[in-house]
């Protein structure tokens, strides 16, 4: 790392969170005691979740990633268009890098003097990236901050000299309610000046049986994934999970245009899980709701714009109507 701090390219800040998130165990004991019981999508992602979760990336059945891919690929320099000769490519979030090179690539490739600042929780994650990134792009900048998103997107505020190109991708926006979502955008929409954009991957409604196969794959990696979270409850928490009397199911809800992904009981059950000093009990078929995935028409894109304080520049699309990439200017 030292060699990079040495070209001066490189900054890491890290931004306190102001108020403590709720630990694991707390979230596990209070979403396990409700009814319908339920786990947050953010556990998924230990250093095991994120390896499956890159592998489900990788699936034929896992047409977003594949898809959102193109979109950017074939629209990288129409997006430059927006911006002039130097801009911050602020990213929420720091998974994969693939699609950070896209635009990145794209936009030194027509001349722009980029500023690349990820946003992620994972101090781990930006390092391993960041390092690759400078690497590859002799003339990239990095201030990659670690913290929540919105956190980091404040102290970027008062960092960048430039107009911002706020990017969040992959349709993570799929994991919240989608009133949680408008409130999300319209939080981005409070550090953004009147030349930053919002760039928002959105994967959109479909046939019911396309989502279906996506998000239960025909070699299982994604009940892995979904799973995962049961083993890290019982390392972690000393839980008493068996995996094998939980059924995976991802039902799709067209009127609510939404995947549940559901762990169900094959039997009637108490699992302890001693650290948290608890007994979940489980009847036949009640299942534990781990992950929402919520899918958007274009109208309903254009709504939580609107209702965010943002209206939509740019809205690209594969052939297929399959999935969106969307360019929000502030209202
Ligand atoms: C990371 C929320 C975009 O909903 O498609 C994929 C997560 N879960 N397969 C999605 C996920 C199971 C993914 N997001």
């Amino acid at each position: 790392m030292h060699t990079l701090r040495e070209r001066n390219r490189f900054k890491l800040i890290g931004v306190r969170a102001e108020e403590q998130r709720a630990s694991f165990g707390e979230d596990v004991a209070q979403g396990l005691s409700r009814t319908p019981k339920r786990l947050s999508y953010r556990f998924l992602y230990d250093a095991e979740g994120s390896r499956l979760f890159e592998a489900i990336c990788a699936l034929p059945e896992y047409y977003p990633t594949r898809v959102e891919t193109g979109i950017l690929r074939g629209h990288v320099d129409a997006l430059g268009t927006s911006f002039g000769s130097a801009l911050w490519f602020v990213e929420l979030g720091s998974g994969s890098d693939r699609k950070a090179r896209i635009l990145i690539e794209g936009l030194l490739r027509r001349g722009k003097d980029v500023c690349y600042a990820p946003i992620d929780i994972s101090r781990h994650a930006l390092e391993k990236n960041c390092e690759a990134l400078l690497e590859t792009y002799p003339g990239l900048r990095i201030h990659a901050v670690a913290a929540d998103y919105l956190e980091g997107l404040r102290h970027l505020k008062s960092e960048s000299d430039g107009p911002m190109l706020v990017a969040w991708l992959g349709s993570s926006i799929g994991n919240l309610e989608r009133d949680d979502a408008v409130a999300f955008v319209a939080q981005v929409r409070r550090w953004m000046n009147p030349t930053d954009r919002f760039l928002v991957g959105i994967d959109l409604r479909k046939d019911a049986a396309i989502l279906e196969r996506a998000y239960r794959d025909s070699q299982g990696v994604t009940e892995r994934f979904i799973k995962n979270v049961l083993t890290r409850i019982n390392r972690e928490l000393g839980g008493h999970f068996d995996l094998e009397s939980m059924e995976y199911e991802a039902p799709y809800d067209g009127e609510a245009g939404r995947v549940d992904m559901l762990l169900t009981s094959k039997r009637r059950q108490d699992v302890p899980i001693d650290g948290l000093s608890l007994v979940v009990h489980l009847d036949r078929g009640e299942s534990i709701h781990a992950e929402s995935s919520y899918k958007y028409s274009r109208e309903e894109i254009a709504a939580l714009g609107r209702q965010a304080g943002m209206k939509l520049e740019a809205q690209w699309m594969d052939v297929s109507g399959w999935f969106s990439v969307n360019l929000f200017a502030p209202t």
